[in-house]
């Protein structure tokens, strides 16, 4: 193993300098808001906040699904949230997720609104409101809750230590890459034998688990997290690269990946999304233009 940086932690550690990493700008110690602003409010029942990132897309995808499914009370607004830029720290949204991350939706078809943060909670919320994708029959219902909250629990090891290591950190250090892609490969061989016998996360059933681990783990055998499918061996997950590719070719999971896009080329990116019709009229705004 090669030499790692010296450092001896001090007593008490202090925030007095940016770590250096991709994303230390946004990072604080601290919660709550930096900002007075509200957020806006558009006229369908649901108001997402939020941005294309695998954690949003989850929600979007939903969203799509159920339109799709004819529930029309799933129509919403998706206004973005620029997180480079510090808004999920106005105060509107601190009202609506005190964590300070998307996704987070308000839901205004009932009187005073419920805001729903964490986006797990948001798929529950949503499959129950309208009674789809989340069986009802106790065995089917756990295991598809078992699948979501597998995914919110383990994605902080891809994300935020994987991908951070591997991708993001100003220094490679190998103990730290080594440590999460054992477990990031460990992760992917669970979704693998379990695929190998389903052909969605549940069975015969497509639910919200394969919406949360999708965008996620389905970006991996893609390599388009972290370009990481060579060094991880994505292409030794078969089953995960079949599942991958069966939700990927979902017109509604097209759709959903659009909506508060900023990755891709513009025919990927929807920026907001106010109307079923703004897929076809959309406009690629600057993202740095938006949310001022
Ligand atoms: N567990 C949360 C994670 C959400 C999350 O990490 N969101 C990121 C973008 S993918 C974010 O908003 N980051 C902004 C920040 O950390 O300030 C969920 O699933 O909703």
């Amino acid at each position: 193993m090669s030499a790692t940086p010296e450092y001896t932690p001090p007593r008490v550690w202090k925030w007095d300098r940016e770590s250096g990493g991709a994303f230390a700008s946004i990072n604080r110690p601290i919660a709550g808001s930096t900002h007075d602003k509200d957020l806006p409010v558009g006229k369908h029942p649901l108001q997402l906040y939020s941005l294309g990132t695998p954690n949003g897309v989850k929600v979007t995808v939903l969203l799509e699904e159920l339109l799709a499914l004819g529930h029309a009370g799933a129509e919403y607004d998706a206004w973005l949230i620029n997180i480079m830029e510090g808004a999920q720290f106005s105060s509107g949204f601190v009202d609506a997720n005190p964590n300070s991350k998307i996704p987070a939706l308000m839901d205004h078809s009932v009187d005073p609104p419920i805001r729903v943060f964490e986006s797990g909670a948001i798929l529950f919320y949503l499959a129950e409101k309208f009674g789809a994708f989340l069986p009802t029959e106790p065995r089917a219902r756990i295991e598809c809750l078992n699948w979501v909250f597998w995914q919110m629990a383990s994605t902080p090891f891809l994300g935020g230590g994987f991908g951070h290591f591997y991708a993001y950190a100003p220094v490679k250090i190998e103990y730290a890459i080594d440590r999460f892609a054992m477990e990031v490969k460990r992760q992917l061989d669970v979704l693998d034998r379990n695929l190998a016998e389903r052909e969605y996360m549940i069975g015969d059933t497509y639910t919200i688990a394969d919406m949360a681990i999708w965008p996620w783990y389905g970006a991996v055998v893609t390599n388009e997290a972290y370009q990481a499918a060579e060094f991880l061996e994505a292409h030794t997950y078969g089953h995960l690269a079949r599942w991958a590719e069966l939700i990927g070719g979902r017109e509604t999971v097209r759709r959903g990946r659009m909506v508060n896009g900023v990755f891709g080329g513009p025919e990927d990116q929807l920026i907001e999304r106010h109307d079923a019709s703004d897929f076809e009229t959309r406009t690629r705004d600057k993202l740095g233009e938006i949310d001022k």
